[in-house]
Parts: C-alpha cells; sequence; structure tokens
C-alpha cells in the first residue's frame, strides 16, 4: 500500500470519528470480554450441517421469516382484486427480491402454462403474426434493471399521514433486472407502420383482460416484452410467462400475461384507461393519460414503525428514483426541511432505476423529523406536499410523489408524520 493510500485512509478515519462525537463508531459494539455469544460454542458449531440441495430452490434464513410481502391495514381488501405491499424497510441496495416483489392484481393472480402462452402483434401493421415463447425467446434479448411502481403508490397519504410504515405507505414499488426483447424487434418483425400508428395497446391473458394504451414513442424507445426476472423466469405473480416492461411509466402499463399487442392511431380509450389512475385535478376535470412517475425518494431506514437504540451513530438509507432519468442528487434534513444536506448516492446509477443513498447521522436524543428530496436528470425537484397540492388540489389518489417526513420520537420509535 503506497503512503499516499495510507494517509488517504488515516484521514477519513479521523474524519468519521470527528464526526461521530463522542463516542465513536465502535461504541455501538458490546465489548467482547465475558459476551458467552463470541466464548462459548454456539449449537451449529458443533454438528454436522445439512446436506447440499437439501433444498433444491434455496429460501430465506427461517430468522428473517418477520420480512414478507404484506396487505394494507388500510384498504378494504376483496379475494382478487388486490395489493400486496414489498416491505422496502428490509431491503438493502437497489434490486427487489422476487419473492418480496409487491404485486398488484385486478382480478387475481393466474398460472399460465408457456406452451398454451401466444403473443399477437396485430393492427397497423404489414403482417399480423402470433408468437409462441419459443420464437420469442429465439429472439434478440437485453437485460436491464428497472424500478416498478404502481401509479396508486403512496395514494393513502393525500389527505394526511394514514399508514404507520414504509412498505404501506411506498411499498408499491420495486427494481429488479428483467430480460427480454425490445419491443421495437417486434414492431419491425411485423412491419409496423410507425410513420401513421402513434400508439399501441397492451393486452393481458387474465380474467381483468387489462389493456393500456402506450405511446409509441415509448414503444419503440426502451420497452421490453420479458420473460426473465432476476435471472430466472418471471414469477406467476409477476405475469409468467411473459410482460411488458414499460421504464419510467406507472405499473398499470407494465401488462402481465401478456398476450396482444395493437398498433393504432389513436388512444383506445380502454376501460383500465377510463377511471383507474387519473387524476382528480383542482378545477374537477380528470387528468387521463397521466404515465410518467416522477422524481421521489423515502427514506427506508429509518423509517415508520422502526425504533432506534439510543443516541450515537447511524446510516440513514433511502431509495430514490424518476421515470424521467437518472437520480441526480438526494438532500436529507434532519429538522423538518429547514437544513439539507447532500446524500452519498451509492452506485450502480441506472436510468428510470432505484438509486440508493446513504448519509451519516448522529442522533443526539432529542425529537426530530426526516426528510429526503431528490433531484433528477431533468432538474425536476421532489415536491414538498404544498407545492403538489398547489398543483394538484386534494382530490386525487393517484401519482403522489411528495417528500415524505419521519418523526423520531425522544423514545426512539418512528412515526410517520406528513409535514406541509
Ligand atoms: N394483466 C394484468 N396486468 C397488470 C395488472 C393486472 O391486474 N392484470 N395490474 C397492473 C398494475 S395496476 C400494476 S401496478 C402492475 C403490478 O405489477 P406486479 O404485480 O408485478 O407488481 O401490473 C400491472 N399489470
Ligand atoms: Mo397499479
Amino acid at each position: 500500500m503506497s503512503g499516499e493510500r495510507r494517509g488517504f485512509l488515516k484521514s477519513t478515519f479521523l474524519a468519521a470519528a470527528a464526526l461521530a462525537t463522542g463516542p465513536t463508531l465502535a461504541a455501538s459494539a458490546q465489548q467482547a470480554v465475558g459476551d458467552p455469544m463470541i466464548l462459548e460454542p454456539r449449537p451449529w458449531s458443533t454438528k454436522l450441517g445439512y446436506p447440499v440441495a437439501f433444498k433444491p430452490y434455496g429460501q430465506p434464513s427461517p430468522f428473517e421469516a418477520n420480512l414478507q410481502r404484506r396487505q394494507s391495514p388500510g384498504l378494504t381488501q376483496t379475494t382478487q382484486a388486490s395489493v400486496s405491499f414489498a416491505p422496502l424497510q428490509g431491503f438493502f441496495g437497489i434490486i427487489t427480491p422476487s419473492g418480496l416483489h409487491f404485486e398488484r392484481h385486478h382480478q387475481g393472480w393466474v398460472d399460465v402454462d408457456p406452451e398454451q402462452h401466444r403473443l399477437m402483434v396485430n393492427g397497423m401493421v404489414e403482417e399480423a403474426k402470433v408468437y409462441t415463447m419459443d420464437d420469442l425467446m429465439r429472439l434478440p434479448s437485453v437485460s436491464r434493471i428497472h424500478f416498478i411502481e404502481c401509479g396508486a403508490n403512496t395514494g393513502m397519504e393525500w389527505g394526511n399521514a394514514a399508514v404507520p410504515t414504509v412498505q404501506y405507505t411506498h411499498g408499491m414499488l420495486s427494481c429488479c433486472e428483467f430480460t427480454g426483447v425490445p419491443l421495437k424487434v417486434l414492431l419491425d418483425d411485423c412491419g409496423a407502420d410507425i410513420k401513421n400508428a402513434q400508439f399501441v395497446l397492451a393486452e393481458g391473458n387474465d380474467g381483468s383482460s387489462m389493456t393500456r394504451t402506450i405511446s409509441m414513442e415509448a414503444a419503440l424507445d426502451d420497452v421490453l416484452v420479458a420473460w426473465g426476472m432476476n435471472g430466472e423466469m418471471l414469477r406467476p405473480e409477476n405475469g409468467y410467462p411473459l410482460r411488458l416492461v414499460v421504464p419510467g411509466v406507472q405499473g398499470v402499463s407494465w401488462v402481465k400475461w401478456l398476450r396482444r399487442i395493437e398498433v393504432g392511431d389513436k388512444p383506445w380509450n380502454s376501460k383500465d384507461e377510463a377511471s383507474h389512475y387519473v387524476d382528480m385535478m383542482p378545477d374537477g376535470i380528470h387528468r387521463q393519460y397521466t404515465s410518467i412517475q416522477e422524481c421521489k425518494s423515502v427514506i427506508t431506514s429509518p423509517s415508520g414503525g422502526q425504533a432506534l437504540m439510543g443516541k450515537g451513530f447511524y446510516n440513514v438509507s433511502g431509495l430514490a428514483w424518476s421515470g424521467r432519468g437518472k437520480i441526480k442528487q438526494v438532500d436529507v434534513s434532519f429538522d423538518a426541511g429547514r437544513n439539507w444536506k447532500t446524500a452519498r448516492l451509492e452506485t450502480p446509477v441506472l436510468d428510470k432505476c432505484l438509486t440508493r443513498f446513504n448519509i451519516d447521522w448522529v442522533w443526539d436524543g432529542s425529537p426530530v423529523i426526516l426528510q429526503s428530496r431528490a433531484t433528477d436528470s431533468t432538474g425536476f425537484v421532489q415536491p414538498r406536499y404544498r407545492q403538489l397540492r398547489e398543483v394538484r388540489g386534494t382530490r386525487s389518489t393517484y401519482h403522489n410523489n411528495a417528500i415524505q417526513s419521519w418523526q423520531v420520537a425522544q423514545s426512539g420509535e418512528v412515526f410517520n408524520v406528513q409535514m406541509d
């Protein structure tokens, strides 16, 4: 190691020590002397372990059993039309484990036999075609990491702080590596009339026959017809064997169990577009076809429902994303938005993808309100509730990207609160 590098390490260590005034970072660790957990053998170190492939498909540790998708206590559940929220408070980095991806089904999820699955491309094309899964998987594929967020995410918070944890405020959000064929390849293959057609319709093969209009601009840009998720086939809940991936656009357009793409010259105004995911504006008129998920962020740790273990050092961590591009900056406030400090963005920072941010914090034990505010590559800054309501009024359900506030009480308990 060169002298220069050693010097760097030494100075960063000193900087860290200086930051954690009084007790250093290590102060949270127990003193080793006398701790039986390190001094005495544990049961698992004194016997044979399980054989390989004891579980042919790996499972999380039984000690992690509490980390689950959950249904919100604040929502009316019907048996099939429902939503499960991803436990954002337990995630690291940017990838959502496949088994914890949120779910939103308008008519329940289905187990599709891939041998019987077909994708039709028709409408304004030279030749309509029907593809089998084998046909599709022979085509040139790409893999891309993108977030998917339901347009209704954070929807229960329009009025006031309604639900207790980040799982319920922001958990209709996930981020995976998707593998599939660019939709453009299929449109070219069928000779789509891209001069005159401005839209495509995507149709699902479940009981809801989900149908959504997507702009030709997006269709020719980064939309994928995907079968892979996190290195394996899609999970049934997420559209096995085929779903549309529409980067940056609200989840409803990511049609699952995708069976048909129709090329056309006007929006279809389908049942799924007439009432769902439209925004009631202050003038009483519904804004239809809102589709891009605007720049947003949330602190996931510490977050509502958690409790700090006493004053001292904490790594404050969260997620930021924008449907319009990359995250440029995330600022964190420890005093309800009066002062802001710029957080570290962890790599990779990708287009229309979750970005993980972290920032050092020493809690002095007094009550505080934590907030994060993201800025994207277009310069768009995530709004406060007051700014959002100035434009959108108060009667919306969807597309809430306001700054989230978490109150840390003197007890260390963290609560969902809403700041103007
Ligand atoms: N065919 C079909 N596609 C669908 C839906 C559906 O009910 N049926 N739900 C949509 C909605 S509203 C969202 S937010 C996303 C959710 O995707 P996920 O369940 O994989 O999280 O899928 C979309 N695609
Ligand atoms: Mo959704």
